[in-house]
């Protein structure tokens, strides 16, 4: 059991807060994610102009899919809308149907100086598939040269590699009444358990569901009932199975990666109690792209699981 591994994946976790604050100056919709099929209130942000040139519009191509859009005024910006005319009636909201969507909304005639950032502000219904990024392209004019935010990744790439990505909505299960026992962005945490233990040590077990189109990362736990809490896997050494710390557990896109006796799991080491059946207690999960999302972790009797029916007996927890 090393604890190195704390301090490695701590610095990369900085790291990528850095440069998550880098990328601050991408054109971003912020907030990024929002419930499906709600009223949506977002605002893309401006870091900076082109060059030292100061921006003086800004315009915002809508992706399908998007049938209720509405820019918020600004005052000294004027507000040019298009709409496309769609060879199908969609589905408008409140059980009427149109023809017609917005397709792009600029804002023109403000001068935004290099050295300030700004917000420009939208309204918008959401479509009802959770799980499904809209990428928002995005042309920001200068009094001198454009930069044209329209880069979108590729099925498991990272945006954060692109040069000009456009601006990412995420759009995430309204159904509160699912199966998930927390969420956060596009994970999904299901059925997480621990085992009732006197030790010292015990395992906390799960299932991430990764409802987005790229990769992410668990890249630390932490909980308040445990001195250190770390990431393990078992591996077989000869006809031994040993437990190893890993740097993060990594959750393919659209993929789940199940943390189970046996396998992936999170390490609770010095518990300040034991573990008691019918007991629970916070746990609190870091992701790469997803963010930090805190649930509550059931205790079951030992060797039971999440399930009534059980996966006992799929190997105990050997130190
Ligand atoms: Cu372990």
């Amino acid at each position: 059991m090393t604890f190195k591994f704390h301090g490695g994946a701590s610095a990369a976790f900085l790291s990528a807060l850095l440069l998550s604050h880098t990328a601050g100056a991408h054109v971003v919709a912020d907030p990024a994610e929002g419930a499906a099929g709600s009223y949506f209130r977002t605002a893309l942000r401006v870091g900076h102009g082109c060059g030292t040139s100061p921006t003086t519009a800004l315009k915002v191509l809508l992706p399908e899919g998007l049938t209720i859009v509405r820019p918020q005024a600004k005052p000294g910006w004027q507000i040019e809308i298009e709409n496309t005319k769609l060879a199908q009636p969609v589905d408008a909201g409140h059980g009427r149907k149109t023809d017609t969507v917005t397709s792009t909304i600029t804002w023109r005639g403000g001068n935004l100086p290099n050295e300030q950032f700004d917000e420009f502000g939208l309204s918008l219904k959401l479509p009802e598939q959770a799980g499904k990024q809209l990428w928002l392209k995005v042309i920001q004019t200068c009094a001198s040269g454009e930069l044209r935010w329209e880069q979108i990744p590729a099925a498991g790439q990272n945006a954060h590699a692109l040069e000009r990505p456009a601006a990412l909505i995420r759009i995430a299960d309204g159904n509160t009444g699912g199966k998930a026992a927390a969420s956060i962005g596009m994970m999904r945490i299901e059925q997480p358990f621990a085992r009732a233990t006197p030790a010292k040590m015990g395992g906390a077990f799960m299932t991430l569901v990764n409802t987005g189109a790229g990769s992410d990362k668990l890249l630390k736990a932490a909980s308040p009932v445990a001195e250190s809490v770390e990431l393990h896997t078992h591996i077989k050494e000869g006809d031994v199975m040993r437990m190893r710390a890993v740097p993060h557990i990594e959750i393919a896109g659209q993929g789940r990666t199940a943390l189970e006796p046996g396998s992936y799991h999170v390490m609770l080491i010095g518990l300040k109690q034991p573990l008691k059946e019918g007991a629970s207690f916070p746990l609190t999960l870091t992701f790469e792209q997803a963010g930090s999302v805190t649930l509550n972790v059931p205790v079951v009797k030992p060797g039971g699981s999440a399930e009534a029916d059980g996966h006992a007996g799929h190997g105990g927890h050997k130190h």
